[in-house]
């Protein structure tokens, strides 16, 4: 008896998620790609009974493919999922779109102040050869083109927008001067080297997706010796702060729905709302319990594409008011040095203080919200940490503790670290 039912049962087979599920279900197991997964029972041709870090579930056969035998397996190795680190069909797919397209051309702060970077170095841009990296629709290589008079642009972008780039260009009558380059910039072949390399690379808190790394590949391949880099440097900052709204949206919410206790679904609300950035925050900036601090600056000219795997800053924090501390927002600003000795550096500021983006600022709400006196000082450090396979993600810890004048004890340091997104 005992013996049949084992040679009835099939052994279970290895499978790899090819993309993300989320099950909608009790019976159904949640996976992401690259997630390997043992397959117990082929019950239908659509759903199969897996088995995932220890729960067990239904999952649906098209999401799946045949992993890899069991030696190759023991290697133990996240990386052999067929999915590309980079994800750049996802990226550069929704580039793309012109509903991305339009969101940046459409940040009015954003475009002016590139705009305002040709303008006010027109004459020195006179003659020189220019850079787009991730041109876009091209925008800023086409104010190049009307606003100065650069021998050569070449406008760089990926994704299939360059199909209609070349066309913009022409009906600008500028394609005497702009040449577009569809495909990615590290595949770039130019005739060249050239004078400026000019992109808009930032992501959320600066860093996220890591185009700078593109860039960065690009200034070492292609831009002269002595050229310039715009932007020219970057500024990633952070501020303690209110959040008085989102907390009570996210969290107040479960202490009396419709006259109910709900209480014991926060710290689900902590764990789902709370514990990555919130993009796409507007800091008021009577919400500021301190003077903002700029916590890690980058150097575009000297900055290594290793550099990008770790960075730290560093933060104290005078509180300004006493209010109550629900977490930290962070944004950046970057610098365009001018091509002229001792003209102005001209500066994009996405934070709270200057006209808004469509970058916002970035939301890291903390665990439990503090009350905080005035005088107080919250000091720490900020660490952006790359993740060693999702290229394009990194995760934010922020370390911090909380000293008061007359000691009273609170001087606890605390972490918390926030994926974005994995
Ligand atoms: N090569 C060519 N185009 C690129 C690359 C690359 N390596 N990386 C990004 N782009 N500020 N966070 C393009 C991308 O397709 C998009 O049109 C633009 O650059 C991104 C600009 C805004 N993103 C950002």
């Amino acid at each position: 008896m005992h013996q049949e039912d084992e040679d009835d049962t099939n052994p279970p087979e290895e499978f790899i998620g090819l993309s993300d599920f989320t099950s909608c279900g009790s019976y159904q197991l949640s996976f992401r790609a690259g997630d390997r997964m043992l397959v117990h029972t082929k019950t239908s041709a659509d759903w199969w009974w897996a088995e995932l870090g220890g729960l067990c579930g239904y999952v649906p056969s098209s999401y799946l493919k045949q992993g890899v035998e069991d030696s190759y397996l023991k290697q133990g190795v996240a990386e052999d999922t067929s999915e590309d680190p980079w994800q750049d069909e996802e990226y550069f797919g929704s580039y793309g779109t012109l509903r991305l397209q339009l969101e940046m051309l459409s940040d009015r702060a954003r475009t002016e102040a590139y705009r305002q970077v040709i303008l006010t170095n027109s004459a020195p841009l006179r003659g020189k050869v220019v850079m787009d990296l991730g041109c876009g629709t091209g925008v800023i290589s086409l104010f190049c083109a009307r606003l100065a008079q650069p021998k050569a642009v070449y406008a760089v972008e990926a994704s299939s927008i360059a199909e209609y780039t070349e066309t913009l260009v022409r009906q600008n009558g500028c394609e005497e001067v702009v040449t577009v380059f569809q495909g990615r910039a590290e595949e770039l072949e130019l005739p060249g080297r050239v004078d400026i390399l000019i992109s808009e690379w930032m992501g959320n808190c600066l860093l996220f997706e890591f185009m700078v790394e593109s860039v960065l590949q690009a200034r070492d391949r292609w831009l002269r010796e002595g050229g310039m880099m715009w932007p020219s440097g970057a500024t990633l900052c952070l501020v303690p702060c209110q959040a008085l709204d989102y907390y009570t949206e996210r969290m107040g919410f479960w202490e009396q729905p419709y006259g109910l206790d709900f209480t014991a679904l926060q710290s689900l609300a902590q764990s789902e709302f709370f514990s990555r950035p919130r993009f796409s925050h507007l800091l008021q900036p009577e919400d500021c319990l301190a003077n903002p601090c700029d916590v890690i600056t980058l150097d575009m000219l000297t900055l290594h594409v290793t550099d990008l795997e770790e960075l730290r800053g560093q933060f104290t924090f005078v509180v300004e008011k006493a209010g109550t501390f629900h977490g930290f927002t962070s944004w950046f600003r970057v610098q365009f040095q001018s091509l002229e000795r001792d003209k102005t550096t001209l500066a994009l500021d996405t934070g709270p203080y200057s006209e808004p983006t469509h970058w916002k600022q970035t939301l890291f709400m903390l665990d439990r919200p503090i009350s905080l006196l005035g005088g107080e000082t919250v000091s720490g450090t900020i660490l952006l940490h790359r993740n060693p396979i999702w290229r394009r993600h990194m995760t934010v810890t922020i370390q911090w503790s909380i000293s008061s004048t007359e000691e009273t004890g609170n001087c606890k340091v605390q972490t918390k670290s926030f994926p974005m997104w994995r």
